[in-house]
């Protein structure tokens, strides 16, 4: 089974851009779930990505209370092993490929295996890439690992070629939630010359026009969390690029 990753390739040969909308499950209570929800009558995500780089709060119960409110598929974007749940439609088994903490790499995958095997679920291998974004993210204090610099094209493209050869089914490229400034435009327009992976790209993006430049430079997803957190109405905002 793999219903969403061949969604993610179907839009993506149809020239469909595609919009995830990320939910912490330490930063959204069930309210919160059911006023956002409320808002996609008109125009709606295509993803619910639900994860973070350090979760207090039961993920599942995050999950179910999305259920409740909407249909739309719900996509892990798990920070650690302990985020781990099966009541999802796909997990995006992340290697984080920027950095050189083995921990990242392999080690909460071998944790996880058994119970991934296990469930199911559909599982997209994904090559995860940080890169600076301006200040210190959560993603890169909690995994111990150094982004790549902003000015460093020819390394972020070299790691993302090595991630696609290695077998890995898509790319996000995250500046890291709350950052000071997203993943430059030419560093995503040199990669998506060179890979031909679906690449995501997430981390500040907090304006309709960041959003329109992430895709004109060559994402086929962005993730949207914090501005959507702090201002549930900037959804509005963000159905504008789609209209
Ligand atoms: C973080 O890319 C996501 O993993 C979203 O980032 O919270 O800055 O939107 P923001």
């Amino acid at each position: 089974m793999s219903c969403i990753y061949s969604q993610i390739q179907k839009n993506r040969a149809n020239g469909k851009k595609m919009l995830a909308i990320l939910l912490d499950p330490d930063k959204v209570s069930s309210q919160k779930i059911s006023y956002l929800t409320s808002l996609w009558h008109n125009a709606s995500p295509d993803f619910i990505f639900v994860g973070g780089s350090l979760v207090n709060s039961d993920t599942s119960l995050t999950i179910d209370n999305i259920k409740q409110c909407t249909n739309l598929p719900i996509v892990l974007f798990p920070g650690s092993v302990s985020q781990l749940s099966c009541n999802v439609d796909a997990l995006l088994f992340l290697s984080l490929i920027s950095g050189r903490n083995p921990e990242y790499l392999i080690g909460q995958h071998t944790q996880a295996a058994f119970s991934v095997k296990h469930s199911g679920i559909e599982v997209i291998p994904t090559g995860y890439m940080l890169i600076d974004g301006g200040v210190v993210t959560s993603v890169q204090y909690v995994s111990g690992t150094m982004p790549i610099p902003r000015t460093k094209t020819d390394i972020a493209v070299s790691t993302a070629i090595a991630g696609e050869l290695l077998g890995l089914k898509m790319l996000y490229l995250e500046a890291g939630s709350g950052a000071a400034e997203p993943v430059p435009c030419e560093m995503i327009k040199a990669i998506r010359q060179m890979v031909d992976v679906p690449i995501i790209v997430g981390g500040g993006l907090r304006s309709a026009e960041a959003i329109a430049n992430a895709y004109k430079a060559g994402a086929d997803m962005v993730v949207v969390g914090t501005a959507i957190e702090n201002n549930p109405l900037f959804w509005h905002e963000i159905a504008k690029v789609f209209s």
